[in-house]
């Protein structure tokens, strides 16, 4: 399987056959749950995001809607209030692809607008039927997740036979409805859903299983930053994970994750530029 060189996000191709990329986390939320409220007032999320892009990130995923488990969902003009001046800002200004973290298509539709370049959907275009038009008319990048169940209800007994199997099938099955329906495969990047219906063992699986996804032929996100599978393993709280993640992040990077999304930025993207000269991966930083 030859490794995806690039990722194209309405026309703009962005290269990924060398180290990870960085995607940086802007949460524009009052309950996010490592940084819920941080950043909830527009100008500081925009000045949050220009950190993040000044620190290395190579895309910014700007959300306004929490999946963490148990959150409750957001109405779309709640979540459209709190992204767009978020993403306006940061579109103007940044300088990298902007991300918007929806499940809705008049979210999508509005950041879109806005000039986001990417949908991340969390529901792999399941949740809004309204949403495959929407990435189709922009051209959009799409990042499709695996999630079982909804985040409000998704850890309460997540139960698989084969995790890693189900997730790679399952995220086959949406790339192929994706196509059909006229999305270009080359604006598809793939994501096994660290932590939505997931049990420890099964996040543990889907990591060290990660090549079978990087076979599916299109660029893979991991996002485990902070999250408790990280909790779980060290015993630390939301705001300690740091280390946690960052040796997370590493080993995805060595099984072949192209995209990390993740809150720290500066530390992660050392943490990838060393372990891409360790492992031959191609490093443009500089
Ligand atoms: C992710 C992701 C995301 N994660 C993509 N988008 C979140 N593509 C939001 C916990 O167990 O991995 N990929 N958007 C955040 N969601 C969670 C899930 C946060 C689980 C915390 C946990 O702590």
């Amino acid at each position: 399987m030859t490794r995806p060189t690039t990722w194209l996000c309405r026309g703009r191709r962005i290269a990924i056959s060398g180290r990870p990329l960085v995607m940086g986390i802007v949460n524009v939320t009052p309950d996010s749950f490592s940084d819920g409220g941080v950043h909830f007032d527009p100008d500081r999320a925009v000045e949050h995001g220009l950190r993040l892009a000044s620190d290395g990130a190579d895309i910014l995923d700007v959300g306004g809607e929490s999946t963490r488990p148990g959150a409750a969902e957001v109405p779309a003009e709640e979540e459209l209030r709190r992204v767009l001046p978020v993403i306006r800002g940061l579109a103007a200004r940044c300088g990298i692809p902007v991300s918007v973290d929806t499940r809705k298509a008049a979210v999508a539709e509005g950041a879109l607008e806005a000039g986001a370049s990417i949908v991340n959907d969390v529901s792999a275009l399941v949740h809004d039927p309204e949403m495959t038009a929407t990435v189709l008319r922009a051209g959009a990048g799409v990042v499709l997740m695996h999630m079982q169940g909804t985040p409000a209800d998704m850890q309460n007994a997540p139960c698989y036979g084969d995790v890693v199997g189900e997730v790679a099938g399952w995220l086959k099955a949406r790339m192929k409805c994706a196509v059909e329906a006229g999305l270009d495969p080359e604006t598809l990047c793939l994501d096994p859903g660290i932590g939505f219906g997931k049990r420890p063992e099964h996040n543990i699986s889907l990591l060290g299983g990660l090549d079978r996804f990087v076979r599916l032929g299109r660029p893979v996100l991991i996002g485990l930053s902070r999250k408790s599978i990280v909790g779980i393993l060290t015993g630390r709280g939301t705001s300690e994970r740091l280390a946690g993640s960052l040796a997370g992040a590493v080993f995805a990077a060595m099984r072949g994750a192209h995209i990390l999304r993740v809150h720290d930025v500066r530390e992660t993207r050392d943490a990838v530029a060393v372990v891409s000269a360790l492992t031959g991966l191609p490093d443009d930083s500089g």
